[in-house]
C-alpha cells in the first residue's frame, strides 16, 4: 500500500495541525519525493529537507478513504497516521510559503502566547568549563548561550522580562561543578541551569539540581544514563549511543572496515561510555577488534599503545577520547608511521575545531559521529551560523549549536509556563513539542533526550565536512 502525500515541511507546525486548504493535485510540483522508511521517519525527513522545504502540513483530507489508492495525493489532518511505505512529495520552499501564507523559518520557537506574568530579570545559571583544558568545549558553548540570550532579549520573547545568565566556571572538574551548582541554586536563586560541560561533571552535579527541583539542560553531555538521573535533567546533546552505531555503519560501508584497533580513556564517564557503545557497534557490524588499549586524562606519551597497534595493521583506529588527548594520539601515531590511510574514528569528543588546532595535519581525516554539521542547509542553521560569526568572528561548532538550542529551549519553557516557578518550568520543558533550531526541528523524547538523526563528519583541512 503506497500513498502519496504532499509534504511542505514546517515541523514546528506539526503539532498545531495547520488548517488545510485542499490543494488541487495538479498544482503540486514535487521537487523530490521520499518514501517513509520507518517509524522514526519524521526526524529523518526533517534532517533531509528541513530548511529547503519547511513545513509539513496536511494538504487534503480523507486520507483514510484514499488509503488504498495508489499514487493519488491524499489529504491528511493528522500526521500521526503516516506510516512506513508512504511516499511524500517535497515541494519547494517558495511553494511551501505560498501554501502556508507566511514566511518560513522566521521565528525560532514554536512558543505559545506572549507571556503575561513575566517581568524583570529572570536569572538562569550557566555552569561550564570556562578555563582549563576543557574550556575548548566550554567557550563555544558559552558563546552559543550568550548569543541565544541576546536574541531572546532583543526580540522580546519573554514579554516584559529579560533573561540573564549567571556564569560559574566548573573548570571541567566534578567537585567544582557541584560547588557551582550549589551556588547557582541556593545563592543566585536561578530558575534553571545550563550545563555542565562534561558528562563526568554531570554525574556529580546534576543530582544537586534534581534534589533541589531545578531544571538542568546539558548541551554537551553525551554519556549513557545522563537523563536517567531524574525528571529535572534534560539534554540537547545527542548521546554517543545515538551517533556511534551510525558512524560505524557508514564508515564500514564506505571504507570496507574489517579489523580495527580501539583506544579509550578509562578515567572519564564520557570516554568510557563512548567505548562501551563503540564496542557494541563494532560487534554488531561484525568488525574484528585486534586490540583494546587504554590511557588516562593528562597522559602525554602514547607510544606503547600505538606501537602495539601499528604492528597489528588495523584498517582504522577507533578512539574514544577528549580533544586534547585525541590530538596528541593522532600526532604520535603519524610520527610513528601509522599511515593516513588508517583513519581515526571517534565520537563527540572529536567535535571541536580545536582538534585541528592541536593536532594539525595529523587530525586531517579524523571521522566523528556528530549531531550537526556546519554545512547544514536548513534556514535555522544558516541563520545561526551567520549570527554566530557576526558576533564572534569565528564559526560555531556542534556544541555551540547545541547550547544555543538549550538556551532557546529554556526560554521557550519559561515563556510557555508564563512563570518562573521551577516546577512549572520543568513541566513546560517536558511538554515543549518542537522548536526550530540549528539542529533541525528540535524536541525531547520521553526520556528528555534529543530526538533527531545524527551525522558523520570528517576533518578536512581544518574544517568538518560531511563524511559521505
Ligand atoms: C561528554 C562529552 C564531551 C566531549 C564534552 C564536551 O561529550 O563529556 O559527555
Amino acid at each position: 500500500m503506497k500513498k502519496v502525500v504532499s509534504l511542505v515541511i514546517l515541523l514546528a507546525l506539526l503539532l498545531t495541525l495547520m488548517p488545510t486548504a485542499a490543494l488541487a493535485q495538479d498544482e503540486l510540483v514535487c521537487e523530490s519525493d521520499v518514501v517513509v522508511q520507518a517509524d522514526d521517519w519524521l526526524s529523518k525527513i526533517a534532517d533531509k529537507f528541513y530548511g529547503d522545504v519547511l513545513a509539513f502540513t496536511a494538504i487534503a483530507e480523507a486520507t483514510n478513504a484514499k488509503a488504498a489508492g495508489d499514487d493519488s495525493y491524499a489529504t491528511i489532518e493528522n500526521v500521526d497516521i503516516i506510516e512506513p511505505g508512504w511516499k511524500l512529495c517535497i515541494v519547494s520552499a517558495a511553494d511551501a510559503q505560498a501554501m502556508l501564507g507566511r514566511e518560513l523559518g522566521a521565528s525560532m520557537a514554536s512558543a505559545g502566547d506572549a507571556p503575561a506574568n513575566l517581568s524583570g530579570v529572570i536569572t538562569i545559571g550557566g555552569a561550564h568549563a570556562l578555563t582549563g583544558p576543557i574550556a575548548l568545549y566550554g567557550q563555544p558553548i558559552r558563546n552559543g548561550i550568550d548569543l541565544a540570550v541576546k536574541q531572546i532579549n532583543e526580540s522580546g520573547f519573554l514579554g516584559d522580562a529579560t533573561m540573564e545568565v549567571v556564569w560559574g566556571d566548573t573548570v571541567g572538574d566534578k567537585e567544582q561543578a557541584i560547588n557551582v551548582f550549589n551556588k547557582l541554586i541556593n545563592q543566585d536563586q536561578v530558575v534553571g541551569i545550563l550545563g555542565p560541560t562534561l558528562s563526568n561533571s554531570a554525574f556529580a552535579a546534576d543530582p544537586v539540581a534534581q534534589e533541589a527541583g531545578t531544571v538542568v539542560i546539558g548541551s554537551s553531555n553525551t554519556a549513557s544514563g545522563i537523563t536517567d538521573m531524574g525528571e529535572y535533567v534534560f539534554r540537547t546533546s545527542l548521546p554517543e549511543s545515538a551517533v556511534i552505531p551510525n558512524t560505524i555503519e557508514q564508515t564500514k560501508a564506505a571504507l570496507g572496515l574489517e579489523k580495527v584497533a580501539v583506544m579509550y580513556g578509562n578515567d572519564d564517564a564520557f570516554t568510557k561510555s563512548g567505548y562501551d557503545v563503540f564496542a557494541q557497534a563494532l560487534a554488531d557490524e561484525g568488525i574484528e577488534v585486534l586490540a583494546t588499549e587504554t590511557f588516562a586524562k593528562g597522559d602525554t606519551d602514547f607510544s606503547a599503545q600505538l606501537t602495539k597497534i601499528q604492528s597489528l595493521e588495523p584498517d582504522a583506529i577507533v578512539l574514544s577520547a577528549l580533544a586534547e588527548e585525541a590530538a596528541n594520539i593522532m600526532i604520535q601515531a603519524r610520527q610513528l608511521g601509522i599511515p593516513e590511510s588508517v583513519p581515526f574514528i571517534g565520537g563527540n569528543g572529536f567535535n571541536s575545531p580545536k582538534l585541528f588546532e592541536l593536532g594539525g595535519e595529523a587530525a586531517n581525516g579524523a571521522i566523528s559521529g556528530s549531531a550537526w554539521n556546519l554545512s547544514s542547509t536548513s534556514a535555522a542553521s544558516q541563520k545561526f551560523v551567520a549570527d554566530y560569526e557576526a558576533e564572534y568572528g569565528v564559526k560555531p561548532d556542534q556544541f555551540a549549536a547545541q547550547s544555543y538550542t538549550a538556551a532557546w529551549a529554556m526560554a521557550t519553557a519559561i515563556r510557555n509556563a508564563d512563570s518562573t516557578d521551577r516546577a512549572a518550568i520543568r513541566d513546560a520543558l517536558d511538554a515543549l513539542g518542537f522548536i526550530e533550531s540549528p539542529l533541525g526541528p528540535f524536541s525531547f523524547d520521553d526520556n528528555r533526550d534529543p530526538d533527531h538523526p545524527p551525522v558523520v563528519q570528517v576533518m578536512s583541512d581544518g574544517a568538518f565536512a560531511l563524511f559521505e
